[in-house]
């Protein structure tokens, strides 16, 4: 099997410091805590940005400040988020990818998303793609559901995607696909042989999807964004704390630990 890859989502849009105090907001607060999460095995940071008010924004001007303050600590794979928060708009969402991060996630579908509704139209996946295209980003494709594999390969036929694809499954968010093991092996299963994927299991999904993945041959996803406790009843001191128990969890399953570079060769960025 390839080394594992950890990805650490630092913040997400929608956690606040009331639920999980130890929530960085600040572009130094984030990028020291991608520093923390490199030092303890991640080799990738998915980043949605804050503002003053600990607010999310999809600024450009806010990820700028976040990605340089994060590539003067070190190696780390920087990779915004063009989802944003439901209330962002398209035009909002696509700005970090102007950065040329060398990663950008890519929503490919609409689901419902708690009480919420998490949109991306035809029209807007097609733009996002073909912007990431251009500046030479590569797209994780976000899967909240499984018709968002079709979509994906729509794009691709289309010309907008290159082979092959890097999915991340979204597993157990509120209106969307559950974060059951069968679900899991239905998603992996679903994808074109050639494709990495990575999960991110929400909340309690969070740990038994992540040991499968490992066993499996995908890569993790952990961090505030997905699941703001180590266990039942006890939040989680630092997103540095997950990524520490994903590295003790693969060391014992046998999978090694993929560094930033190493990362960069699995998934084929230049
Ligand atoms: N915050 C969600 C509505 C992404 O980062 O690309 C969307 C999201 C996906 O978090
Ligand atoms: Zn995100």
């Amino acid at each position: 099997m390839e080394k594992l890859i950890i990805t650490a989502a630092l913040t997400g849009a929608e956690v606040t410091r009331e639920l999980q105090p130890n929530l960085a907001i600040t572009p130094d607060e984030i990028a020291q805590d991608a520093y923390e999460v490199y030092k303890a095995g991640a080799s990738i940071v998915h980043i949605h940005a804050r503002d003053k008010d600990g607010n999310a924004t999809q600024s450009y001007e806010v990820y700028k400040e976040i990605k340089e303050k994060i590539e003067s600590k070190c190696p780390i794979i920087f990779q915004p988020s063009t989802g944003g928060a439901v209330w962002h708009t398209p035009e909002e969402r696509l700005q970090p990818v102007e950065l040329k991060p060398e990663m950008a996630t890519l929503s490919c579908g609409t689901c419902n998303f708690g009480n919420d509704v998490f949109m991306n139209s035809q029209e807007y996946m097609e733009k996002f793609a073909t912007r990431m295209k251009e500046l030479g980003v590569k797209p994780e494709i976000e899967v909240f559901e499984r018709g968002m594999i079709n979509n994906a390969l729509k794009l691709v036929k289309k010309g907008l995607l290159d082979s092959p694809l890097h999915f991340d499954f979204v597993m157990g968010v509120p209106g969307a696909i559950t974060g059951e093991i069968r679900d899991l092996l239905y998603l992996a299963e679903s994808i074109p042989k050639e494709s990495t994927w990575t999960v991110a299991g929400i909340g309690r999904y969070e740990l038994p999807l992540a040991t499968m993945a490992i066993m499996m041959g995908g890569h993790v996803r952990v961090g505030f964004e997905d699941n703001i406790y180590y266990k039942k009843g006890e939040l989680a001191k630092s997103n540095a704390q997950l990524v520490e128990r994903i590295v003790r969890l693969a060391k014992e399953l046998g999978r090694e630990i993929a560094t930033p570079d190493e990362a960069r060769k699995i998934l084929n960025i230049k």
